[in-house]
């Protein structure tokens, strides 16, 4: 199988905004009175905002009618994207760089598939937008990781096959989508002991590119 194309998740494997989104929550679960903590923090990688908020009342025992969830979400929102602006190239994370340089020497199409709705502020703030081929983001699906559809949707706006994709991800939500989506699955970070992985790394700087694209 000749890969075509590499995806990459960016919360966690380019930039790293957890502990953005993590205050942010805190935040929120301080003023409602919700239980949170950086262990429930971690069942929030890569699932959707307003899956994520439904984890930190689930685990609070609390139902909320769907506009109260729609407020806070947005307020949760507002404070993340104030950190946002903190950002700069200097938060890429280590190796990213150097990989996507060697990936577009060897011919290598570049693409983000990200939960997040976001993605493309990031991507600005720490100057990489030129660097990917296509953008899949939470705007663009209707059901987040693990469902395959953001990994799918970068394959189509890259013009690849699916089977020819690797993806690189932090998140175990993550590994289950682009295995259901047929690609192969690099975990890094948080995601690198999993047994969903195909192969891994501790982050970018240890990429085996020849095993990842094999
Ligand atoms: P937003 P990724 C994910 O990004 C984050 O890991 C996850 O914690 C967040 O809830 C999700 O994006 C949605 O983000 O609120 O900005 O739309 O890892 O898929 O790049
Ligand atoms: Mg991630």
């Amino acid at each position: 199988m000749s890969r075509q194309a590499v995806i990459f998740d960016l919360d966690g494997v380019i930039v790293s905004t957890d502990e953005y989104h993590y205050r942010a929550w805190q935040r929120m679960a301080d003023e409602q009175e919700l239980r949170f903590d950086r262990a429930v923090n971690e069942r929030l990688r890569g699932v959707s905002r307003m899956e994520s908020l439904a984890i930190i009342l689930d685990h609070s025992g609390v139902r909320l009618a769907p506009e109260t969830m729609a407020e806070l979400a947005s307020k949760k929102n507002a404070w993340y994207r104030d950190s946002l602006a903190q950002l700069t190239p200097q938060d890429v994370l280590p190796g990213a760089l150097p990989l996507l340089s060697e990936l577009r020497a060897r011919g290598i199409r570049q693409a983000i598939g990200s939960s997040s709705k976001n993605a493309r502020t990031i991507l600005d703030r720490i100057g990489l937008r030129d660097w990917f081929d296509a953008v899949a983001d939470g705007n663009g699906i209707v059901r987040s990781k693990p469902d395959p559809e953001v990994f799918l949707l970068a394959a189509r706006l890259l013009g690849v096959v699916p089977e020819t994709c690797v993806v690189v991800e932090d998140a175990e939500a993550g590994l289950a989508a682009a295995r259901a989506a047929g690609m192969k699955a690099v975990g890094v970070g948080a995601a690198a002991n999993s047994p969903l992985a195909h192969c891994a790394a501790k982050d970018l700087t240890g990429a085996a590119l020849d095993e990842w694209l094999a």
